[in-house]
């Protein structure tokens, strides 16, 4: 599959051919592979206008519980465009629609990491910085990242971290590190996230090596430190365990710090807490994919979620930071930018290169094991 990829010329035909040769659609992680065959990074690429009238339709594909309650209708109403909005679980659900055409989506919402290999795999279409008026209200940490600097193909959106939800009132003792998930009286009460950046990531971590780790002895040891705990875990579940853990289902779960927040809105007896060993910071963005239809409708969405109010609510009802400076006064309960106490324990997660492969390989026999 590798060579097959490599040897193809245009990345159009290389992303064809990987979906042709029967590697498609059977798992992401194998298009995830073939979009990593770097190609050199389109330096000269120029955004194109995003100024004119805005199509009459939007179509938006978001992770879910990610944004508040009235953001699309009042959008809608106010800029006179109807929105399909779809959610999904998982990055390598949305890649693998985007690899596989796009799906007629104008607006995904990559996690960081991903934001480079998008870019490369040509997959994403430069912003028109000119009709993204509201800007500067992005905290500098979040636009100067290395993911994207300066935000040439993708708006920071929200921040959060990955950690322990717990039930307090169904522990012995509150866990404080990621060997939890291997305590035995905790046996199918456990679940971890269903994504393997960060299954291994946490098992990474455990050992004390970084969220981020190319050696493939420190990955070996991840993917065995993940079979030792597979028996005790109930499933992998992403957003969706929120109603485990409110229903008493699941005792502790690896999850997102917003989905818990969310939560403990419905269950004052969850607790959150980031691992003694660290954990994983990210960063989620809002992208155009190339494919967009309605390119100047999703900048329009974009320059709204940009305004302090737009974002503060989304912010407060979803539980996560918002990666807009201005809406933290404008918030209930303000989430201010990760400070160096917590920059100190965690790590942003990055795009690991040619060990993708490996990483894919190594959450795949997990997940088969
Ligand atoms: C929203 C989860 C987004 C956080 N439910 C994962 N990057």
């Amino acid at each position: 599959m590798r060579e097959g990829c490599r040897a193809l010329g245009s990345r159009r035909e290389f992303l064809r051919a990987c979906l042709q040769g029967g590697l498609s659609l059977g798992t992401a992680s194998a298009l995830w592979s073939c979009v990593t065959r770097r190609e050199p990074p389109p330096v000269d690429e120029r955004p194109r206008s995003a100024a004119g009238p805005l199509e009459h339709d939007l179509r938006i594909f978001n992770w879910s519980d990610y944004i508040a309650a009235d953001t699309i209708s009042r959008f809608e109403r106010e800029f006179g465009v109807r929105v399909t909005y779809d959610t999904y679980e998982s990055n390598e659900e949305m890649v693998a629609k985007l690899v596989a055409g796009g799906d007629g989506y104008d607006i995904v919402a990559p996690t960081g990491y991903l934001v480079p290999v998008l870019v490369e795999g040509g997959l994403l279409q430069p912003l028109d910085h000119a009709v993204l008026t509201n800007w500067a209200n992005l905290v500098p940490l979040f636009v100067d990242d290395e993911a994207d600097r300066g935000g040439r193909y993708a708006m920071p959106y929200q921040w959060g971290t990955t950690g322990l939800a717990y039930r307090r009132d169904l522990v012995a003792a509150s866990p404080r590190g990621w060997a939890v998930f291997a305590d035995p009286s905790l046996r199918g009460a456990v679940t971890m996230l269903d994504d393997g950046r960060e299954v291994l990531g946490a098992m990474l971590k455990w050992r004390g090596h970084s969220v981020n780790a190319v050696d493939p002895r420190q990955l070996e040891r991840a993917k065995e430190d993940a079979l030792l705990v597979k028996p005790n875990l109930r499933a992998y579940l992403s957003a969706t365990v929120k109603g485990q853990l409110i229903s008493g289902d699941v005792a502790v779960a690896q999850l997102w710090s917003g989905d818990t927040r969310q939560a403990q809105l419905e269950e004052e007896r969850i607790e959150y807490t980031v691992p003694a060993e660290g954990s994983v910071l990210f960063t989620d963005y809002l992208a155009v994919p190339r494919s967009a239809p309605n390119r100047r409708a999703a900048h329009a969405f974009l320059n709204y979620v940009l305004r302090p109010a737009v974002a503060a609510e989304i912010a407060e009802q979803t539980g996560y930071g918002p990666a807009n400076g201005a809406a933290i006064a404008l918030m209930p309960h303000p989430v201010e930018p990760p400070d160096e106490e917590l920059l100190r324990r965690v790590e942003f997660q990055r795009d690991l290169g040619p060990a993708t492969d490996l990483w894919d390989r190594l959450w795949t026999e997990v997940k088969a094991g």
